[in-house]
């Protein structure tokens, strides 16, 4: 079965007993094989007897991407090297590489959770399914041709970039699906319009994004340009690529993949856990994972978790669309801002595309952002007068709705970057001290 009935639907005290039993058995395996946790969980006094319970989950130590960091290459991983089967890695935009370890067994269910993944999308084997997340050291473009060779759909393996090709190959094939990141969806919407090529006549019908931020207006958009269903996937290096979490037809939500992640939220200053409902940072503990295992993992995506009934059966705990990254947050006027509520509120504008960078300087002690914004064509035509009362426009929808003042740059079509992964929406321009 392409998916796991089960599992996905399984009543949640059943699930929360599988969980606690694989918690323990996890603690256990890292407590014996990774000296890291070993010690950490001596400095803190926890043994693993001490699990009692899935809220005993809040006594274990958090692990954060440093520690990976500190640890590169293989200092985490819970098996010898022979018994490593593939490694993944993550370069992140900060120096130094993390690795993501596989088992055969690791490989397996990870192949297992994408395939989940697909068919709640919709997937079906008879599908010509058109892969272009990046194919290599990159978890996307691996996992999402796992799951869809799996399932036994007609997988193309087209790999991120070379956008007009990724067009004549979906005219081609007949690809029905499309992977890849929203950006990039954007990206090759844009370039069949200026091939003339009208991609709503293809047969393509949905396309599974994820891999970075992006919020239900974009989805909208993506949706409306592409004449397709945009549906989600969600997940990380750390904890073995995307099939974390992942969208069904609702829409309304990504159900985390309950049997081999346990999911918590928590306050990032404090790291107190959160209620179910409020808002927090993500943190996930790998359930069945064993070569490199993750005890609390901090994700730094904020969201909020959602315990309730779903329309299509599934009983998964589901999350938020990720609100933004910790990492990403500014604060501007003493205002938290997310590029997420940005992205949302240009969306409202009719005279602009959904290309945008968000640039932060530093004015005197104060930080100031610049919101550059592509203009559509005949708005950058109309010449000065026009762009300027576009611009006042915008700077008065934000402060209408964020109470803060920012400063707004329209610019020519084409002017911002196209992407072809994770486009990158914040330029921080103040020096490194500052920040
Ligand atoms: O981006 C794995 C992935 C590949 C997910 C393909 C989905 C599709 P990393 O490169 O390690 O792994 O980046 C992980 O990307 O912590 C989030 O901040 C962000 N991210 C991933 N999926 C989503 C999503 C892959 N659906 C980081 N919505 C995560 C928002 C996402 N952010």
């Amino acid at each position: 079965m392409p998916w796991n009935k089960e599992f996905e639907c399984m009543p949640m005290e059943k699930m929360q007993k599988f969980q606690l039993e694989k918690l323990r058995e996890t603690v256990e395996w890292v407590a014996k094989k990774v000296p890291f946790y070993k010690k950490k969980f001596k400095e803190l006094g926890i043994k693993p007897g001490d699990i009692k319970s899935l809220e005993d989950v809040a006594k274990l130590p958090v692990t954060i991407k440093e520690d990976l960091r500190d640890n590169y290459p293989f200092d985490l991983c819970a098996v010898p090297l022979k018994d490593v089967v593939r490694v993944h890695a993550s370069s992140g935009t900060t120096g130094k590489p993390i690795t993501g370890p596989y088992t055969q067994d690791d490989l397996d269910q990870w192949t297992e959770c994408m395939t989940r993944n697909f068919w709640a999308a919709g997937v079906r084997p008879e599908d010509v399914v058109q892969n272009a997340y990046g194919h290599g050291l990159f978890t996307g473009g691996l996992g999402f041709h796992q799951g869809a060779s799996n399932m036994g759909c007609t997988t193309v393996p087209t790999s991120a970039g070379l956008t007009e090709r990724q067009i004549t190959l979906m005219k081609d094939f007949g690809t029905d699906i499309l992977c890849c990141t929203p950006s990039y969806a954007l990206t090759i919407a844009e370039r069949a319009e200026e091939l003339k090529v009208d991609i709503k006549a293809l047969p393509v019908r949905a396309g599974i994004f994820g891999a970075e931020p992006w919020t239900s207006q974009m989805r909208d958009e993506i949706e409306a340009r592409m004449g397709i269903k945009a549906m989600e996937a969600y997940g990380l290096t750390e904890l073995g690529g995307p099939g974390v979490a992942f969208d069904c037809s609702e829409q309304n939500g990504l159900h985390v993949n309950e049997d081999h992640y346990l999911a918590e939220i928590v306050d990032p200053a404090t790291l107190e856990p959160l209620p179910i409902g409020e808002k927090g940072e993500l943190i996930f503990t790998s359930l069945q994972r064993r070569a490199m295992p993750m005890i609390r993992y901090r994700t730094k995506d904020i969201t909020r978790l959602r315990r309730e009934t779903c329309s299509c059966g599934r009983t998964f705990l589901k999350m938020d669309k990720v609100f933004g990254r910790t990492d990403d947050m500014l604060i501007i006027s003493g205002v938290n801002v997310f590029p997420s509520q940005i992205e949302s509120l240009l969306l409202d504008i009719d005279e602009v595309e959904p290309q945008y960078r968000l640039i932060v300087r530093k004015k005197g002690y104060l930080d100031q952002l610049v919101v550059q914004v592509e203009a559509k064509g005949e708005v950058y035509k109309a010449g000065k007068e026009k762009q300027s009362e576009v611009e006042g426009k915008i700077m008065g929808h934000i402060k209408g709705n964020m109470g803060i003042s920012v400063e707004v740059n329209l610019v020519e079509p084409k002017f911002i970057a196209r992407s072809e992964g994770k486009a990158l929406r914040v330029v921080d321009e103040r020096p490194k001290q500052l920040r």
